[in-house]
């Protein structure tokens, strides 16, 4: 793969073959990512996954108008954090498109950047929910319409369910026996189902992130400022729920989302009460009654929804998520059903935040 990114994606960049070091970058659960530096620069170059984006050119498209809408703000003084935002191919296109051989584009590398797979302290936590509420703040005014779906229903429980239903009955690997708990588990959670039916229609649609997870905040490694926002892979209309969701399912538990520590995956309520704060702090004029009435709900959702997700595809044989050992997408959904749980058994108490606020 590295050879190949040499001789046959670099030139497309004009980066020269010789001399360039490409290293393997971050722990996203889909696409390849790169790091590639050389005499004259770095950046980020990535693989989309074409099985899991079908439509890369509109993946692609997507960033380019977040990252300009992003750009103008900051010219303006209205946006602080900085832009990771697309670099150019040599004939000025957004991406490399090789076919079977891949769809390649490149990303602006920010120097000092990092990231982080568990939240260490709520002032790590409120930093980052401040700086993704101010990443919707800013985008409050680009029309959602403007960008295409490049996964329809993606935060979609129903067809979630829908999905593990029928990855259930297939069992192709066999695989059901070992999980059943879990799945039948899943489909005892009807009545999450029943509150997003009467929440969803009273919600704006909205331009959204769509996966904040905790790894997608690139901090400062200096001071541990919030740098910027990665991954603009998913930006597109939705729920801010859901935003805020992600970000209590990566940022409330003391494990990262794989460990099989089950017994130590909770949600801790200083970081969930940062996390309220911060986003809030940015967002509380913005939000309707009904989006901050939602919050909670988003958080239950994502966490549930996204057990779903990976249980589905452990018994559809992991041809989804990045996996790295047997097992794993299984050992995934039992953590995050568990944080889940934890979620429910804290309800009166977590719900406290959302009037503490202002
Ligand atoms: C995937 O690849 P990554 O880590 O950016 C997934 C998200 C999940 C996440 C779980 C397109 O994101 O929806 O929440 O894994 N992205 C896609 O960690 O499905
Ligand atoms: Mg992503």
């Amino acid at each position: 793969m590295i050879d190949f990114i040499r001789q046959s994606v670099l030139p497309h960049f004009n980066i020269p073959a010789v001399g360039t070091s490409v290293s393997f970058l971050g722990n996203g659960h889909i696409n390849d990512t790169f790091l590639v530096r050389w005499n004259m620069g770095e950046l980020v170059l990535q693989k989309i996954n074409t099985n899991v984006f079908k439509t890369p050119h509109a993946l692609v498209s997507n960033s380019h108008k977040i990252a300009v809408h992003l750009a103008q703000k900051s010219i303006n003084d209205e946006y602080q954090l900085s832009v990771a935002e697309p670099l150019l191919t040599q004939d000025k296109r957004l991406a490399v498109d090789l076919g079977e051989h891949g769809f390649w584009r490149a990303i602006k590398y920010l120097a000092h950047s990092h990231s982080i797979e568990v939240v260490r302290c709520e002032e790590e936590a409120f930093a980052a929910a401040k700086a993704f509420g101010h990443f919707s703040f800013a985008l409050r005014d680009l029309d959602a319409t403007e960008l295409e779906d490049v996964i329809p229903q993606f935060h979609h429980l129903p067809n979630r369910i829908i999905q593990l239903q029928q990855a259930a009955e297939h069992d192709k690997l066999q695989r059901l026996e070992a999980c059943r708990p879990w799945v039948e588990w899943v489909f005892s959670q009807q009545s999450l189902m029943q509150e997003l039916a009467e929440l969803s229609p009273r919600l704006p649609l909205r331009t959204c992130h769509n996966d904040t997870k905790i790894n997608n905040m690139l901090y400062d490694k200096r001071d541990m400022s919030c740098l910027a926002i990665i991954d603009l892979d998913t930006c597109m209309k939705g729920h801010l729920m859901y935003d805020f969701g992600d970000m209590v399912r990566t940022f409330t538990s003391p494990e990262e989302e794989d460990s099989t520590v089950l017994d130590n995956v909770h949600v801790r309520e200083p970081i969930f009460a940062a996390i309220c704060h911060g986003y809030l702090s940015e967002l509380d004029s913005v939000l309707s009654e009904d989006e901050k009435l939602s919050l909670w709900l988003g958080a239950r959702v994502i966490c549930l929804m996204i057990g779903v997700r990976f249980l589905t595809d452990h018994l559809n044989g992991d041809a989804y998520f990045h996996i790295h050992h047997e097992n794993h997408n299984l050992e995934r959904a039992a953590n995050q059903f568990t944080l889940y749980k934890s979620l429910l058994a804290q309800e009166s108490v977590l719900t406290r935040y959302f009037n503490l606020v202002h």
